[in-house]
């Protein structure tokens, strides 16, 4: 049995939530209050950290990392391409990852800037979704489950105006009538 310690407000652990809904596995979900963490979470992930998966004996902590190892151990239904290099790009955005982070976090923190840096690391994706449907190429795969959890919570919890970037909204609707992402939307509505 798999097994995910999450939290509901964690867009990492978000990424994992939307992996294991696309690719329909099955597992229990072990709700962590970051604000009171049990001391076991430490003998999980030494860092503290959720999101953590646990498949029987084996325990994984980094989203992206886990979202991986979902991605060879269940293969159906595939998460990233099939072409050699669309996947090398779809990787390159998550590994590129901070680039949005960073600035989407200073803007939580409400630092001088962080709203510009924010829009400008937005524009990017936006001209990189003007050039095709999704994030991971011609179909929709791990790149977007990597960034939306982040793009969501920036327009419906922190007021950010997405109407400007109109490829980056039209992918967020295009990503919405997804089941896996509507039970985020509800996810996120209910923070
Ligand atoms: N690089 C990690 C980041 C995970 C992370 O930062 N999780 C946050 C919640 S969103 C957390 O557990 N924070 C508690 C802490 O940093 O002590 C991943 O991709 O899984």
């Amino acid at each position: 049995m798999i097994t995910l310690y999450d939290a509901d407000r964690c867009p990492y652990c978000a990424r994992v939530r939307i992996a294991l809904a696309e690719k329909g596995i099955e597992h229990e979900t072990v709700a962590i209050d970051l604000d009171d963490r049990p001391a076991w979470i430490y003998e999980k992930n030494p860092l503290g950290r959720v999101p953590v998966l646990e498949d029987d004996a084996f325990v994984l902590p980094e989203s992206a990392v886990i979202n991986e190892y979902l991605e060879e151990r269940y293969p159906e239904p595939a998460l990233w391409p099939a072409d050699a290099a669309e996947r090398a790009f779809g990787r390159l955005l998550v590994f590129r990852f901070d680039q949005l982070s960073k600035p989407y976090y200073g803007l939580r923190r409400e630092e001088d800037g962080a709203a510009e840096r924010f829009n400008t690391e937005l524009a990017k994706l936006d001209a990189a979704l003007a050039a095709r449907p999704y994030l991971s190429g011609r179909e929709f795969g791990l790149a977007d489950v990597a960034y939306v959890p982040w793009i969501l919570r920036a327009r419906d919890r922190m007021s950010v105006d997405l109407s400007r970037f109109g490829a980056l909204a039209t992918w967020v609707e295009r990503l919405s009538a997804r089941s896996s992402i509507a039970a985020e939307l509800d996810v996120v509505a209910a923070l």
